[in-house]
C-alpha cells in the first residue's frame, strides 16, 4: 500500500489509471489528513475547555472574554492553508482540465450519448467523419438517430455498453443525453461530467495502463440508475485497431433502418431474420 494514499485507499478509490489522476489524488490525500488534523486538533480543545470552565470551577461568566490571541492565529493558519489548497492545487488543476485540451489530430474524439439506462459511444469510422444525427431517426435499430443518408455516417462505429480506447492516448469524451440528465463517471480514470439534454459537454482523459475499467452513471436519473453502468476497455494499439476492425465489421451489416415515418422497404439480407434482439437494457 503507497503510504501517500493511506486514506484514498481506505475509502475505497479504486487505483489511479490515468495521467492527471494522481495530482487528484495528491490533493484528497492532503486534504484528508488536513481534515483529520483539524478534527483532532477541535475535538481536544473542545475536551479541554469542557474541563477548563466546568461550572464547579467557574460558577460565574467571564465576561471579557479570551484575552490570548492564541485562537486568532490558529484560525488564521486554517485559513491560509485552505486558500493556498484552492488558489494553488485544485483551481490550477480544474483549469487544466476545462482549458487545455490536447489538439484534436492527436486524441480520440469519441461521443458518449447517455439514455435511461445505459451509455451508447459514437465513433467516426476510418473516415474520422462523424455522420450526422437526428433524434427524427432514433429508432430501436438505430439508438443515436444516424442519418441513413450521410455518406459521412456510413462507416460510423455505435456501440452501447462498451468503450476500447488505446493506451497512452488522450480521450476527448463529448457528453450528451438521449433524455434526463445522467453523469458519466470512470473512477479509476477520475474523470466525470454531466450528459445533459441539449449541451455537449467535453472531458478528457489519459489512460496510461490497459485493463478493464467500471463506468457508471453518477446522476440520480430514474428507477434504473443503479444498474446503469458499463466496460471501458483500455487496450495495446494493436487490440485497439482489432477491436475498431471487430466493429466496423458489425456495422457493416447493420446500417440504420429507415426513420419510423419512412415507408418500409425490403433490405437485402443474406441470413434468415433473427428473433428481433431489444438493445434496450434490463434497468
Ligand atoms: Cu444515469
Amino acid at each position: 500500500m503507497n503510504s501517500l494514499a493511506l486514506i484514498n485507499e481506505f475509502l475505497g478509490q479504486p487505483p489511479n489509471a490515468s495521467a492527471h489522476g494522481y495530482q487528484i489524488d495528491h490533493i484528497l490525500e492532503f486534504c484528508h489528513w488536513f481534515m483529520g488534523a483539524l478534527f483532532v486538533g477541535w475535538s481536544t480543545f473542545f475536551i479541554f475547555v469542557l474541563i477548563r470552565f466546568r461550572k464547579r470551577r467557574q460558577p460565574v461568566a467571564d465576561h471579557a472574554g479570551v484575552r490570548s490571541p492564541i485562537s486568532t492565529h490558529l484560525e488564521f493558519s486554517v485559513v491560509l492553508i485552505e486558500a493556498v489548497l484552492l488558489l494553488g492545487f485544485a483551481i490550477p488543476l480544474w483549469a487544466k482540465r476545462v482549458n487545455q485540451f490536447p489538439p484534436g489530430k492527436e486524441a480520440l474524439l469519441v461521443h458518449v450519448v447517455a439514455q435511461q439506462f445505459s451509455f451508447n459511444y459514437h465513433l467516426p469510422g476510418t473516415d474520422g467523419q462523424f455522420g450526422r444525427r437526428d433524434v427524427s431517426f432514433v429508432s430501436n435499430s438505430n439508438p443515436l438517430g444516424l442519418d441513413p443518408n450521410d455518406p459521412a455516417g456510413k462507416d460510423d462505429i455505435v456501440t452501447t455498453g462498451e468503450l476500447h480506447v488505446p493506451v497512452n492516448r488522450p480521450v476527448i469524451a463529448e457528453l450528451s443525453s438521449k433524455d434526463v440528465i445522467h453523469d458519466y463517471f470512470v473512477p479509476a480514470m477520475r474523470i466525470g461530467g454531466d450528459a445533459i439534454p441539449g449541451s455537449l459537454i467535453p472531458i478528457w482523459f489519459t489512460p496510461l495502463k490497459t485493463g478493464t475499467y467500471e463506468v457508471i452513471c453518477a446522476q440520480l436519473c430514474g428507477l434504473g440508475h443503479y444498474g446503469m453502468k458499463g466496460t471501458l476497455v483500455v487496450d495495446t494499439p494493436q487490440d485497439y485497431q482489432a477491436w475498431l476492425k471487430e466493429r466496423a465489421e458489425l456495422a457493416g451489416g447493420a446500417q440504420p433502418a429507415p426513420s419510423p415515418g419512412a415507408p418500409q422497404q425490403p433490405q437485402p439480407q443474406n441470413k434468415p431474420p433473427a428473433p428481433a434482439a431489444s438493445p434496450s437494457p434490463g434497468g
